[in-house]
């Protein structure tokens, strides 16, 4: 394996949410796509030992938030470096609530959208979770923060639950 080619995979950059019964909760992924347009589904694969990946499980939502480039360091280390167990990850943050309950970011995003979980597949380490939008919202024209340029520009790294973790080895 070369994982050369691996890393020739494009990504962007978003933060994934949930709500159980009032407690949110989301994380950084970049494993989120569009999979099919009717109906209209997308995909995220979180690791087990995320907080928002037990969430979701439990709560069968889940909302993707779309980053803009200029999203500081900051704000991806609270929601990708540390876990809902130790912070309130939402308590300085804006954001607006879906008709389905889950939070939708508007600090540093450009877009976002709800989704229901209609299908799960169980990885060893990650559960990829397929969901159908419900919502959408476009808050604004923004260049959008790409996985590269985390990594290029911001000189950002990827922790070891990330399913890309390796790319700035
Ligand atoms: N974790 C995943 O499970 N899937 C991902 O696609 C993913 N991508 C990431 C990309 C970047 C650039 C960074 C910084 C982190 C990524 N992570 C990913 C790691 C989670 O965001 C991280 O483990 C987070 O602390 C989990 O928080 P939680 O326990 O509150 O859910």
């Amino acid at each position: 394996i070369d994982m050369k080619a691996m890393f020739s995979l494009t990504y962007g950059m978003y933060v994934v949410s949930t709500n159980l019964d009032g407690r949110l909760n989301g994380q950084i992924a970049n494993t989120v796509m569009q999979i099919t347009s009717e109906p209209l589904c997308v995909a995220t694969c979180l690791n087990k030992a995320n907080l928002t990946t037990e969430l979701i499980s439990k709560s069968g939502v889940f909302s993707v938030s779309v980053l803009e480039r200029d999203v500081p360091m900051t704000f991806i280390g609270q929601f990708g470096f540390k876990s809902g167990r130790d912070i309130d990850k939402f308590a300085n943050v804006k954001y607006r609530m879906s008709e389905g309950g889950t939070p939708l970011v508007e600090d540093w995003c450009a877009a976002a959208f709800d989704a229901k979980v209609v299908r799960t597949v169980d990885m060893p380490s990650h559960i990829l979770f397929v969901g159908e939008v419900r919502e959408s919202v476009f808050f604004k024209e923004a260049p959008l923060l790409t996985y590269g340029e985390y990594h290029s520009i911001k000189k950002g790294k990827s922790p070891k639950t990330a399913p890309t973790f390796g790319f700035n080895a």
